[in-house]
């Protein structure tokens, strides 16, 4: 028998002759039933010369600890023997998000020396969600392309026979994600009734998603639409703040952005909104807390005279004369601290000079629209 194991599966169980060379029927401690014993127990001779108790637990010994070599080699409870037959082993369940990849486990084994061919296939519901790069490949890349749920089967082939299993395959949606709203105005503050622009963008894997999109001002106004799958994903929008009475308010805009399998993204952001007036005040408080070295010379001076101009800015806005408040802006306020001349400039400071001109260009902007509305 020991010539033949390993053909057809079987596995020779050495030491049992061995152990029974020495505890034969007529040693004294013998693993043998003998006759006498057989009429003493069962009062005939029939089932004499099997082993007895110690005969069988030597046997059972032997086997159980052939087994277990057999099922884990190297007694290694966590590596069991591989199957003795050609197995398609498609690994999973897979999850993937849509719009990424995963390469596929392929367990599948033969005891054979053969080499295997493979073939994997995506079920229907599948189709067009998620796809193969190499659907002969040992381990293909599966790509994610919309949320969905099927199976994926693996069929193996040797040279004499094939198998196959099955495992399931999930595609999960991404929400879109919102991008950091832009808007157009000079350190997010602008005016009353004059339209903000505003630019929001998102990105979604999901090639294949269709979404709706929410502007929210944060004064009750909202604005909405659809787009399709290929749609520029940054969209645009313009909001006019009415003026109710408060020099100055601030609001929250939102942009939410939902794609057609419920998956949400969001981004905000805060604007102040004010009077002209309000932001030629600022202007005013800023150069007053300028510091000394910001200045030419004669700091006090250059300071007090610039907020007195300022004053001036102001009084022509009440009355509406706008065009006298920006020539005072421009040609008065402005090239004292532009740095296009230097020798003209009363404001040095390259950083103070900066924020200056912008605040003075958004409110002489501002001046000219409501001058066109006049
Ligand atoms: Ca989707
Ligand atoms: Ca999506």
């Amino acid at each position: 028998m020991s010539l033949v194991e390993g053909g057809f599966g079987w596995n020779f169980v050495d030491g049992i002759d061995e152990a029974f060379a020495t505890h034969g029927y007529c040693a004294n401690d013998h693993w043998i039933v003998r006759l006498k014993e057989s009429f003493a127990i069962q009062g005939d001779g029939i089932g004499t010369m099997h082993p007895n108790s110690k005969g069988h637990d030597l046997m059972g010994k032997k086997l159980v600890d052939k087994i277990v070599q057999d099922f884990y080699p190297g007694n290694d409870c966590s590596n069991p023997r591989r199957p003795q037959y050609l197995l398609a082993d498609p690994g999973g369940p897979y999850m993937v998000l849509e719009g990424s990849s995963i390469t596929l486990q392929n367990n599948s084994y033969t005891p054979f020396d053969d080499p295997l061919s493979y073939e994997w296939t995506l079920s229907a519901d599948l189709l067009s969600k998620a796809s193969l790069d190499n659907s002969n490949a040992k381990n293909p890349v599966l790509k994610g392309i919309d949320d969905a749920t099927g199976s994926l089967s693996l069929r193996v082939q040797d040279s004499t026979s094939s198998n196959m299993n099955s495992t399931t395959v999930t595609v999960i949606n991404v929400p879109p994600t919102v991008n950091p709203i832009q808007d157009d105005l000079v350190e997010h503050a602008g005016f009353f009734n004059k339209p903000v622009n505003f630019t929001g963008s998102f990105t979604d894997p999901g090639v294949l998603d269709t979404h709706t999109f929410l502007w929210e001002f944060g004064d009750g106004a909202a604005a909405s639409g659809n787009l399709p799958a290929n749609a520029s994903k940054t969209l645009t929008s313009s909001h006019a703040y009415v003026y109710a009475g408060a020099e100055i308010a601030m609001y929250r805009i939102a942009l939410t952005v939902t794609d057609d399998d419920a998956g949400t993204g969001r981004n905000e952001l805060t604007v102040t909104i004010r009077t002209a007036q309000q932001a030629a005040l600022e202007l005013s408080s800023y150069i007053n807390n300028l510091p000394d070295s910001c200045f030419s010379k004669k700091a006090e001076n250059q300071r007090n005279t610039l907020i007195a101009k300022l004053q001036e800015v102001l009084l022509s806005i009440n009355a509406k004369r706008y065009q006298d408040a920006n020539n005072k802006l421009l040609y008065d306020i402005r090239v004292k601290a532009d740095g296009i001349v230097p020798s003209e400039d009363w404001i040095t400071d390259r950083d103070a000079q900066n924020k200056i001109c912008a605040y003075i260009d958004a409110v002489v902007s501002y001046l000219k629209f409501l001058q066109g509305q006049a």
